[in-house]
């Protein structure tokens, strides 16, 4: 993160829960169905979006709480209703880089799944609704998808120190696939970890 400005005292920040929007916002980010092409397993149902123009997928605020000598911050992420073929709209999924760093998220509105799961491939995945708040131990990535009809907008917190790392799941994805099946939510096998 650039630019961040480092604030030894204590810091408060408002959040509006129905759109994850807060001020002053230091780092916005917007990821579209082009920016989840690897991770949405319908080829044509992505095609045919990006012929059409791309679509929002989910907007992410983040809040870094920089001092002198922590890193805590602040995420806010807004996942707009949708399927990409039968697949709900979803965040791209990450393992923390750095092994000893966990995280905390806290669903403030809407209804999903957070899908969680190891490197090996143990996995477990949580039901969500408004105020359910999920510890995500270090080495789980963690994905959360939006099966509502409504916005679905959640509160991350961790260490900007914990990092990123995208590629397993660009190249796997999740055990499970949270799809529309008979109008329901279904949570079925993924053929890349067959
Ligand atoms: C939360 C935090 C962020 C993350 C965002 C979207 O706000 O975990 O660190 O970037 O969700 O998730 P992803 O990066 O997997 O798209
Ligand atoms: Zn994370």
């Amino acid at each position: 993160m650039k630019n961040v400005p480092v604030n030894n005292y204590p810091t408060s920040i408002q959040l509006d829960i129905h759109d994850g929007k807060f001020e002053p916002c230091l780092e916005f980010e917007q990821r579209k169905v082009s920016d989840l092409a690897k991770m949405f397993s319908d080829k044509a149902a992505i095609e045919d979006i990006l012929r059409r123009g791309d679509r929002l997928v989910y907007e992410i605020r983040y809040y870094p709480f920089f001092t002198s000598n922590s890193d805590m911050a602040l995420g806010t992420t807004i996942i707009f209703p949708g399927k990409v073929g039968n697949e709900y709209h979803m965040t791209k999924g990450h393992f923390h880089e750095r092994e000893d760093q966990p995280e905390v998220y806290h669903c403030v509105q809407g209804e999903g799944v957070l899908q969680m799961m190891t490197r090996e491939g143990e996995y477990v995945s949580a039901p969500w609704k408004a105020d359910t708040i999920t510890h995500i131990p270090p080495q789980f990535a963690h994905r959360v998808v939006n099966t509502g009809t409504f916005p679905l907008v959640f509160v991350a917190v961790f260490h900007v120190a914990a990092g990123h790392e995208y590629g397993p799941i660009e190249q796997r994805g999740f055990r499970y696939k949270v799809v529309e099946k008979d109008g329901k939510m279904a949570e079925v096998s993924n053929p890349r970890w067959a």
